[in-house]
């Protein structure tokens, strides 16, 4: 295992309450820990959430002096999402971070979040995911041998993105060649509004706008920026169109095999990261704009009013509230309103 000066110095600094033998050996730790634990996501490494999730493991390996060692594999490294999640079904992934949206092809009510413009701010979100809603979420997660931590992350509102023209309203999106993740409210949400998505994992975005295979894409603009997608991209249209985040998942029985006092020492830090990552990506959303604009992005701002309405015509919200079923759908509306 290898540490950057950088992360070596925090790591110091971290454990500088552990006594003078783990800062004189940090290696040391590494070599020796009780619990050697792999953490892999589809982020790059400058992302807000790989830069607190850097944190959280050096200081759960400062404070656990040692015992608990968390590798972090960011940017596709351990694979696709697709890939990653079988990886942390069986086990050869810890801990795997994955939006809700995704992984709705195993645990449908994961993707509730995702409904086209249900939620209209931040506040609500968070009311949301951190209340009745989230915890309802992670019961059914718990259903298929994952454990999902309390606080999930921040993705962000996600903005389409285009190399051939603005998308301004419903109109724009006729036919256009969409790359979407891997997930069926994707998919059936851009049907509905009349492009032509294609399911791609984010590891192969990049290329895939690069070859052209795709015009377009939809993402949050911190991801936009930190994935260089702006330089296969021209436009961004702020359609603002669902909120998305990130679940901090566990391998169940990798989990429960960690005694409780160290469960509480790593949950104790996702949490903290996952607070100030949170903070990170509101600050990030004030400045990327005019960042991105200094980057030759040429930004627009469409109504939403024109794409709710294709898709309440299109049957689109009475097909995902039949499928989330009204327990679920009672939960989300709760925060929001009651939606098309
Ligand atoms: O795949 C994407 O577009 C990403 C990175 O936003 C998700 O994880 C859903």
């Amino acid at each position: 295992m290898t540490h950057t000066s950088d992360s070596r110095r925090q790591l110091l600094k971290a454990a500088a309450g552990a006594g003078a033998w783990s800062v004189l050996h940090p290696h040391a730790w590494a070599q020796n820990a009780e619990f050697k634990l792999k953490l892999a996501n589809n982020f790059p490494a400058t992302h807000p959430t790989n830069l607190r999730m850097k944190e959280a493991v050096d200081a759960i390996r400062a404070e656990s002096k040692g015992r608990v060692d968390i590798q972090l594999f960011p940017n596709n490294q351990l694979g696709g999402d697709t890939d990653m999640l079988s990886q942390v079904r069986s086990g050869a992934i810890d801990f795997f971070m994955l939006s809700g949206l995704i992984l709705q092809t195993l645990v449908p009510v994961a993707g509730i979040n995702g409904l086209a413009f249900a939620f209209k701010d931040y506040q609500t979100v968070w009311a949301a995911m951190d209340g009745e809603l989230g915890a309802h979420v992670r019961g059914a997660i718990a259903k298929v041998n994952l454990f999902a931590f309390e606080s999930c992350f921040d993705n962000g509102f996600r903005n389409i993105t285009s190399s051939t023209k603005p998308i301004q309203t419903p109109a724009d999106l006729q036919g256009f060649k969409i790359r979407v993740p891997v997930s069926p409210l994707w998919t059936s949400m851009f049907k509905a509004l009349g492009a032509s998505p294609a399911s791609i994992n984010f590891s192969e975005v990049y290329s895939s706008l690069q070859t052209k295979i795709v015009e377009g894409q939809e993402n949050p603009l911190p991801l936009i920026e930190s994935a260089k997608l702006y330089e296969v991209q021209k436009y961004c249209s702020m359609t603002s169109h669902m909120w998305d985040g990130q679940w901090v998942l566990a391998n169940q029985k990798r989990w429960g095999a960690l005694p409780p006092d160290l469960q509480a020492l790593v949950a104790k830090h996702f949490k903290k990261a996952a607070q100030v990552q949170r903070d990170d990506i509101r600050r990030l959303n004030n400045v990327l704009e005019a960042q991105l604009k200094s980057k030759g992005m040429v930004f627009n701002y469409p109504d939403a009013k024109p794409f709710k309405e294709v898709l309440a015509k299109a049957g689109f919200y009475q097909e995902w509230k039949t499928k989330y079923g009204p327990e679920a759908m009672g939960k989300l509306e709760k925060y929001t309103g009651p939606l098309a």
